[in-house]
């Protein structure tokens, strides 16, 4: 099925310099941008976000690095697009994380992993209006 998925380089993929290399990874896998841009989170975005995790210990820390300098939100198209984007990200702890995947290659910790993807079809379309309008999305072509 051909879905859209949000994902996003975080603060510390952006201070790094991984903005074309994470795109370049989704790109390569045939998912295509069709939506991408730079903003930077206040504390309460990142809180609104990231709401799902109101209640974990690493809640507070999580927003504050979140809103610690500009991120980049985009919008992948494709085949098994939500799916695609997690193999490629690797799982969440870096070290859990298979060879090849963007947080075994450059992530340094849990919290600080270079780069978001949507987990399920609904938690997608939260995001994915979260940083996006219908004007701001390709319709295709
Ligand atoms: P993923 O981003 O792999 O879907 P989630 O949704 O469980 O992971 O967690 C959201 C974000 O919260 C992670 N990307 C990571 O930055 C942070 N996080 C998750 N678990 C921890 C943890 N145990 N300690 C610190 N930060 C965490």
């Amino acid at each position: 099925m051909v879905e859209r998925t949000l994902s996003i380089v975080k603060p510390d993929g952006v201070r790094k310099n991984l903005i074309g290399e994470v795109i370049g990874r989704f790109e390569k896998a045939g998912l295509k941008v069709v939506g991408l841009k730079m903003v930077c989170l206040t504390k309460k975005d990142a809180e609104g976000f990231y709401a799902v995790h109101r209640e974990r210990p690493f809640f507070e820390s999580l927003t504050e690095f979140m809103s610690s300098g500009p991120v980049v939100p985009m919008v992948l198209e494709g085949e098994g697009a939500i799916g695609k984007v997690r193999e490629i990200m690797g799982a969440t702890n870096p070290e859990q994380a298979a060879p090849g995947t963007i947080r075994r290659d450059f992530a340094d910790s849990i919290e600080s992993n270079i780069v978001h993807g949507s987990d399920a079809p609904e938690t997608a379309s939260f995001e994915i209006a979260y940083f996006f309008n219908a004007l701001e999305l390709s319709q295709g072509g």
